[in-house]
């Protein structure tokens, strides 16, 4: 009875994997309050409120209706005393004093800066602050600092990169990379993963699953692609990861699980149409992941990489305290047997006995 329509229950899930959440969300003055907040945890490094904080946006994100009184509240689960405290300020106050101190403040501003930079982390970000830098034009002068091959892409497509991705430039790319894919194999499969899976309107970067039906030849693909790419002359940077697939390992137990697929981050030139007589470049820098799971992976991948990180997080935390299961972008484990789903078929079936209503529901809206 846990998979019955939502309005046909008393209780919201705690678990997002288990909620309907469409594109329409009725309570953005609240989830933009949280996502600030779980933010500014992240880079105090501060991880349960930072989680705390994000669950109780998404959460928020499901519901049908906006919040309009702290009696609306009851009986939702995610909640605790501190973002019912902030719901409640922007319920009374149109405001919460503690976002308003986040937003005003000076490390705050300074690490979303820097790590708004491709290829910059909290680490990185840290210590420019430290050095007391408070702008990128700052930091590119400095002689002192030895910048990655990442970074200095990322300085050199700042704008375009931190403008979002639409979905007709989604789509764009989508052509090119299908198009220099089938080149290579025609009987590849490629699919559109991330955000843009989901029907998100833009995202920050498009994401890319790729594989062939013959196991083992997709360790050729990601290289070849970027070959073609490169010929084509629109591959302005790229990084191949190698696989670190070992499959006698056990699932990674942290929440954010990382995969060892081989996966290119790059950034793609694409063509775009210019308004007449405007002096302009004619392309945008657009940020693309490839990752090459084998075939027999497929299907975990696929269900990794759609997202969103809460609904992946959650499907991985009901998977092992409902379920007694662990769940990774490889497979799925099943703790009491202690066997790994190996097989295409057994993924697939795995994933049905566990989620496919779940997901089909997220997706679906
Ligand atoms: P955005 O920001 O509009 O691109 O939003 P998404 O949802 O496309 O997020 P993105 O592109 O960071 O990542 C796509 C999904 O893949 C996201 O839900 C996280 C998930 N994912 C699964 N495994 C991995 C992994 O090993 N590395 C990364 N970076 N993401 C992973
Ligand atoms: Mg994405």
């Amino acid at each position: 009875d846990q998979y019955l329509e939502p309005s046909t229950v008393e209780t919201v899930s705690q678990y997002a994997c288990q909620r309907r959440t469409t594109m329409e969300n009725h309570n953005q003055i609240f989830t933009d309050a949280f996502a600030i907040l779980a933010e500014n945890a992240e880079f105090n490094e501060s991880e349960g409120p930072c989680l705390a904080f994000m669950r109780a946006a998404s959460l928020l994100k499901s519901l049908p209706h906006a919040i309009s009184s702290s009696k609306d509240l009851e009986g939702l689960p995610c909640l605790g005393d501190q973002t019912k405290a902030v719901i409640e300020d922007i319920l009374e106050y149109g405001q919460c004093s503690k976002v308003q101190d986040v937003l005003c403040d000076d490390r705050y501003q300074t690490i979303k800066l820097f790590t708004s930079v491709f290829g910059v982390g909290l680490k990185t970000a840290e210590k420019w602050y430290r050095k007391g830098f408070h702008s990128l034009e700052e930091v590119q002068a400095d002689n002192a600092i030895h910048f990655t091959k990442m970074q200095k892409a990322g300085f050199l497509y700042y704008d375009d990169i931190s403008a979002a991705v639409c979905k007709a430039e989604a789509q764009a790319i989508g052509q090119i990379v299908e198009e220099t894919v089938r080149l290579i194999a025609p009987d590849a499969i490629v699919t559109l993963t991330g955000g843009f899976r989901r029907g998100k309107e833009c995202g920050h970067d498009v994401d890319f699953l790729i594989t062939t039906p013959e196991m083992g030849k997709e360790v050729w693909l990601l290289n070849r692609l970027i070959n073609r790419l490169q010929n084509q002359g629109i591959l302005l940077y790229y990084d191949i990861v190698e696989s670190t697939f070992d499959k006698t390992r056990l699932p990674c137990r942290k929440f954010e699980a990382m995969d060892h697929f081989q996966k290119c981050f790059a950034i793609i030139k694409l063509k775009k149409e210019l308004a007449a007589g405007r002096v302009q470049k004619d392309w945008k820098a657009i940020r693309v992941d490839f990752v090459a799971p084998p075939v027999d992976n497929f299907a975990f991948a696929l269900l990794g990489w759609t997202g969103s990180r809460q609904f992946e997080r959650d499907l991985r935390r009901f998977a092992r305290h409902e379920r007694k299961m662990l769940l990774d972008n490889h497979a799925l484990y099943d703790k009491t047997k202690k066997y790994l789903k190996k097989k295409t078929t057994n993924n697939y079936l795995a994933l049905n006995d566990v989620c496919s209503d779940l997901s089909e529901w997220h997706y679906k809206g």
